[in-house]
């Protein structure tokens, strides 16, 4: 047989053009064949990964760092498992390619004729694309040799313009068809445009908004990491010299190190001084933040002060301007001539912790604990739980060293996230160490992660703070059972208690269980000692009714959504 180019060496060789050095997969007998026969013998890594919910979120954290993730999964069977972390990295602006290998044309049109079907069929030829088409930003169904390349390019050259999930179906029988090679050069994205005339009228429109403002203030969003406009913030927040917050979403954007940074904002769950900056600032320049309740907890917005540029708008009071680039928008205002301003900028305080080693841990005390365990070679990552609000406050010396999911917050999500993350570093050998906060609810949906870190001798830290309740989903519904010594948690907040450090018997990884500070600190330095195997670490709450301290403001509500207070 005389050497050809294939369909299948297409895919592989564009995906590593993209920067894609690992691949996560679940074998699957429609998949396997461009799995072993054209990912495995070349540069990109296959990480067999348990489950396709796993590896949605593996594929998820992993491109959060590196700008591209993929995963391969067989179809219906296993695509249908990873709608879940797609979605959620559509939402939330995550470049990952689904790969889902799907059966041959034969086997197609046999069902869709006959009736004989093949396994993992539902419907014929659209099921799974009708599904991804909601959730991705370019699907294609690679079932011609001579379209392959075509189709590739373009799907691939929408998840890096659009910085979301794409589908690509893969036919079984195509994988082996020559088709042209790829160019040599990379798939870069599509340029993004602007409107001249929104332009220049919002950068005058914003730029006089700040010459006026006394105390105006910087708010950065998740799309300066999206769109990888960190120098061009940083420059923008040195010209101007005014303090700059950041949200849940985009915590760690730039370091906070940074001596211009005063917080992260996150309504009533923000520090004192943040919500005091906030509320004085006569003008808040909002740039790439999206407005979301998590990322806002309770908090009335006046938005005749604070201008929003992103989604391609911007928004000022009345003002709105349509198809104006997050990234010429702060060009231009760079290029504006706006003096510096003369503000003090608030420190952002730290608190200290004062317990003993034989204290039992609190959630907060657990938060206060932990910072002496961070440094600026730290990645943190946090699960949608009461994890939310003490890790905002800690601090991050590095660089995109936080990641959560805080707008879809599906729980489950750092733990196999966590997989992604620990890869991506290697592949960019910063030698950084993962830690991740979840809560035993999250935990559990996804706690198999572990089996595929220890397979591949990776070592994030898996905090699980162990209360056995939804104790944020029962904050959401009434917050008042936590000031109510008295009150039950709702039957359907409460977990099956897991014994979660004996999973390092089941998965041969590390585990501990601690319930008081010295037991906290020794666990961590053990973890701190084992490069080359993930731990989880139990941390017992006595008491279940301990939440962090900055989730404490919220009052119960009552059903016309007025605040009640309880007797106590
Ligand atoms: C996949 C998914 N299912 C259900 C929910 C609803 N939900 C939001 S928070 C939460 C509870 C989280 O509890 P846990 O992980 O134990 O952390 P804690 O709040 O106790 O710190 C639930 C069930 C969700 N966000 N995602």
């Amino acid at each position: 047989m005389t050497a050809k180019y294939t369909v299948g060496q297409y895919l592989v060789d564009r995906l590593h053009q993209l920067g894609l050095d690992h691949l996560f997969s679940i074998a699957g007998d429609y998949s396997i064949d461009w799995v072993n026969n054209y990912v495995q013998p070349g540069p990109i890594k296959v990480i067999e990964e348990v489950n396709e919910l796993n590896a949605g979120y593996a594929a998820d954290g992993y491109a959060r760092l590196k700008g591209i993730g993929a995963l391969c999964v067989t179809y219906s069977a296993g695509a249908l498992c990873a709608v879940n972390p797609i979605a959620g990295a559509y939402v939330e602006k995550v470049p990952i390619v689904l790969i889902n290998g799907t059966p041959s044309i034969k086997r197609t049109l046999t069902f869709e004729q006959t009736g004989f079907s093949a396994h993992h069929f539902i419907s014929g030829r659209e099921t799974d694309l009708q599904v991804f088409e909601y959730i991705t930003a370019a699907t294609a169904r690679v079932d011609n040799p001579d379209l392959a390349p075509m189709l590739i390019d373009y799907a691939l050259t929408q998840c890096i313009t659009e910085r979301r999930p794409v589908y690509i179906e893969l036919l079984q029988d195509i994988v082996d068809c020559p088709c042209k090679p790829a160019p040599a050069e990379k798939l870069t994205p599509a340029a993004i445009m602007s409107d001249p005339q929104s332009r220049t009228e919002s950068v005058k429109a914003l730029s006089d908004a700040l010459i006026n403002a006394k105390n105006p203030l910087i708010w950065l969003g998740l799309e300066i990491d999206r769109y990888g406009l960190q120098d061009q913030a940083k420059r923008l927040i040195q010209k101007l010299n005014i303090p700059y917050v950041t949200e849940l979403l985009s915590k760690g954007v730039l370091s906070e190190d940074d001596p211009l940074f005063a917080g992260v904002f996150d309504g009533q769950a923000s520090s004192a001084d943040v919500q005091t900056l906030f509320k004085n600032a006569d003008f808040i320049l909002s740039l790439g933040v999206w407005l979301t309740d998590i990322n806002s907890l309770g908090w009335m917005f006046d938005f005749a002060r604070t201008a929003f540029v992103s989604l391609d708008t911007v928004k000022y009071g009345v003002f709105f301007r349509a198809q104006v680039a997050l990234g010429h928008f702060i060009d231009d205002l760079l290029a504006a001539d706006i003096k510096p301003s003369k503000q003090t900028v608030p420190k952002p305080v730290y608190k200290k912790s004062g317990v003993t080693a034989a204290d039992p841990i609190t959630y907060q005390g657990f938060y206060d604990f932990i910072p002496q365990f961070i440094d600026d070679n730290t990645i943190l990552g946090s699960d949608a739980s009461m994890n939310y609000f003490g890790s905002m406050l800690l601090k991050v010396a590095a660089q995109r060293g936080f990641i959560s999911q805080s707008s879809y917050s599906s729980i489950g999500y750092i733990g196999p996230a966590a997989t992604g993350i620990c890869l991506a570093c290697q592949a960019m050998e910063n030698n950084k160490r993962v830690i991740v906060f979840t809560g035993d609810g999250g935990f559990q949906m996804t706690a198999q992660c572990l089996s595929t870190q220890a397979r591949f001798e990776l070592n994030p830290i898996i905090f699980v703070i162990d209360n056995g309740v939804y104790a944020v989903e029962q904050w959401l519904a009434d917050a008042s059972v936590f000031s109510d010594k008295k009150a039950e948690f709702y039957k359907s907040c409460e977990l099956r208690r897991w014994n979660y450090s004996k999973l390092a018997e089941v998965f041969d990884c590390g585990g501990q269980k601690v319930e008081t500070y010295g037991q906290l600190e020794e666990a961590i330095a053990d973890a701190k000692g084992h490069p080359k195997r993930p731990i989880v670490i139990q941390v017992v709450l006595a008491d279940r009714k301990s939440i962090p301290a900055n989730a404490a403001w919220k009052e119960p509500l009552d059903a016309h959504n007025v605040p009640i207070r309880v007797a106590r």
